[in-house]
């Protein structure tokens, strides 16, 4: 029995930690009020159904403790925010698993006959506030979104844009990027502005062709054509505060804008589009040589619609960026859903 006591104990204190990083997250880098409380919560919560056994403390042998210098070399590495917030979660989740399990160990002390079913239900809370969190921190990092929507109003019609983008942030759509071409800074700012507002967190928000507008209106990121900036200059006025995304149509292309620090490619045209004057179509042959090529994540864009989206997933497309097939939809939520049901659940996560 002292083994198991100190076998909670430690793990008590592994949750515990484990709740303090993902909380000063929530409540630092997000200002969440709502994730900082639910991680508060559960933190007190856990040491309220711990009372019954609290007493492995006596029981603490850390010099005694032959795991204590064995460490990975993850352990050492976190490349963002997001990986901290990651491995926090999972420590929390596992330090609960080995608590509930133990626990049924411990039954017959007075209080602990159910502590058990009550760890398991602070576990299924921690996988829902690690999912929230998890999602939150990682949105303005690079990644192999699933469906970027390109918002532009005058496609929208008769649809205020802002149910569209409603519409396909509730489909699941994971990136939005503002495309108006000819919005002035000053309204395109705000624009952008109101974008963040609404999509609160849900996806990440990136700004066609202005790293200025970008960052002044805290966007996620900028994405840039072949004659817009290069992004390398962007980088360089940017640092890593943005996402730099970039149209590509050619293998070569793409192999540039990685060279000069872009995080993910636009791929296409995929498809004949009228949204877009585009001389050359790329087509799915494209798609299939930049996957191959397999060194940044991509959104294959260019006509792109339910009908024709099952092609691309056939050569193993994993993103799409989609303007007129869902801003001109007569339901846009349903034309949103109707393309992602098309493609793979979740898309590989970080790149
Ligand atoms: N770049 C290549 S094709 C294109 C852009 C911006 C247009 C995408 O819009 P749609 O309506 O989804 O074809
Ligand atoms: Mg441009």
């Amino acid at each position: 029995m002292p083994a198991a006591l100190r076998l909670i104990d430690a793990n008590a204190n592994r949750a515990r930690e484990a709740l303090r990083v993902m909380e000063d997250a929530a409540r630092f880098l997000l200002d969440d009020a709502v994730l900082a409380e639910q991680c508060k919560r559960l933190r007190h919560d856990l040491g309220q159904a711990l009372l019954p056994v609290g007493h492995g403390i006596h029981h603490r042998d850390t010099p005694g403790d032959v795991g204590k210098t064995i460490t990975t070399e993850q352990e050492g590495r976190r490349s963002s925010a997001a990986g901290v917030v990651t491995a926090a979660g999972k420590r929390l989740t596992e330090a609960l698993r080995a608590i509930e399990e133990y626990g049924k160990l411990l039954r017959q002390l007075p209080g602990a006959e159910r502590l058990p079913e009550t760890i398991e239900r602070l576990r299924y809370r921690a996988y829902e506030i690690e999912m929230l969190l998890a999602r939150a921190v990682s949105v303005g990092e690079p990644r192999q979104w699933r469906m970027c929507l390109l918002l532009t109003e005058a496609l929208c019609d008769p649809h205020p844009w802002a149910d569209v983008l409603d519409a396909a942030l509730r489909a699941g759509a994971d990136c939005i990027q503002v495309r108006e071409k000819h919005m002035d800074a000053g309204p395109l700012r705000e624009r952008v502005a109101e974008v963040i507002r609404r999509v609160d967190r849900r996806a990440a928000v990136i700004v066609n062709d202005r790293p200025d507008v970008a960052l002044s209106a805290g966007a996620d990121g900028v994405h840039l054509g072949q004659t817009d900036l290069p992004p390398q200059a962007v980088r360089k006025l940017a640092g890593h505060q943005l996402v730099i995304g970039v149209s590509t149509s050619t293998l070569d292309q793409a192999r540039r804008a990685r060279d000069d620090g872009a995080d993910y490619c636009g791929v296409g045209p995929m498809f004949l589009t009228q949204t877009k004057h585009k001389p050359v179509l790329a087509g799915p042959a494209y798609l299939r040589e930049y996957l191959a090529w397999g060194k940044l994540p991509h959104l294959a864009i260019g006509g792109i619609t339910p009908g024709n989206v099952d092609v691309l997933r056939g050569i193993g497309c994993q993103g799409v960026a989609v303007s007129s097939a869902i801003c001109a939809a007569p339901d846009p939520h349903a034309a949103a859903r109707a393309i992602l049901t098309h493609l793979p659940a979740t898309a590989a996560t970080h790149v």
